[in-house]
């Protein structure tokens, strides 16, 4: 029986990356995210080019009653989840604190603080029950370091980083293995999102040097999983070539 996948923020970037390749290694998948169209035409994809059986569950993570009754409502045989990717999340603005956006911080903290919370608790239980799983955390170099007007963007992914702990340690006992995978500059939607639509902007974040590309990252996380029943992979901080801590970035 081929093993399941449930993977938040699969409409883009890092996630639809992970679908790809988790879908290429026989996995069936769970895929969810709020753009229902994108889910729909990725899952239509991928069993074309890998015949895998594919759920897609939309919602927005920061709903908590949507969460648990879309999570909920799957058919039984999804539950036996063998790997959660909590993938889905965002940056909001790039300003001092004292100029910061009240409704940008909140989305950043119900998003990749407080989501992300909901789907583990789900998830998690059902992990319990089957006495098996791999939870992986996308934090970021951002909940390492913390870098200028990166503030409460950078506070969610400390709280990730944390969180990666905690869970390691909660679950011990029930066999769950827990990674955190924390990349530099990623060339995705993220920096789209981040300056809200203005795509200058964004390109210029990757200017003058080579970003990691989404496929990259899906190719960390499935080292990890991948890795044989006895080695868990604590946390892995994965950077491009050219950026040697979050501000310091060799451009041409
Ligand atoms: P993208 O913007 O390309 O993808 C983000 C994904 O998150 C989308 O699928 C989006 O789906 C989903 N998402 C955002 N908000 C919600 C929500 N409220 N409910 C459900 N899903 C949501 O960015 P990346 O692929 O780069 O980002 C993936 C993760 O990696 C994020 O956690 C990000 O913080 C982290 N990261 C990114 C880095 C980078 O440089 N790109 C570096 C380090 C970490 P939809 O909009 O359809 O709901
Ligand atoms: C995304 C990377 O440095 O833009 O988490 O915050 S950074």
């Amino acid at each position: 029986m081929s093993k399941i996948a449930l993977i938040t923020g699969a409409t883009s970037g890092i996630g639809e990356a992970c679908a790809h390749l988790f879908a290429r290694e026989h996995y069936n998948l769970i895929l969810t995210g709020r753009r229902t169209d994108r889910l729909e035409k990725l899952a239509k994809k991928l069993n074309t080019k890998y015949n895998t059986e594919i759920a897609v569950s939309s919602f927005d993570v920061r709903e908590r009653e949507e969460v648990i009754s879309n999570l909920e409502d799957l058919p039984a045989k999804w539950k036996k989840v063998n790997v959660l990717i909590n993938n889905a999340g965002l940056s909001q603005g790039l300003d001092p604190i004292q100029n910061g956006n009240y409704d940008d911080w909140d989305t950043m903290i119900d998003t990749n603080i407080k989501g992300l919370l909901y789907v583990s608790k789900v998830v998690s239980n059902w992990m319990v029950t089957n006495k098996f799983g791999h939870i992986v955390n996308l934090g970021s170099i951002a909940g390492k370091e913390v870098y200028p007007n990166g503030n409460v963007y950078c506070a969610t992914k400390a709280a990730v980083d944390a969180l990666n702990k905690a869970m390691r340690i909660d679950l011990l006992p029930h066999g769950i293995k827990v990674t955190g995978v924390h990349p530099g500059a990623v060339d995705t939607e993220f920096s789209e999102v981040r300056f809200k639509g203005d795509k200058e902007r964004a390109k210029k974040v990757y200017d003058g040097f080579e970003p990691l590309v989404a496929a990259d990252i899906a190719e960390t996380i499935w080292f990890a999983v991948s890795r044989p029943a006895h080695v868990n992979i604590n946390e892995l901080v994965v950077m491009p070539t050219a950026q040697a801590s979050a501000a310091i970035i060799a451009r041409k």
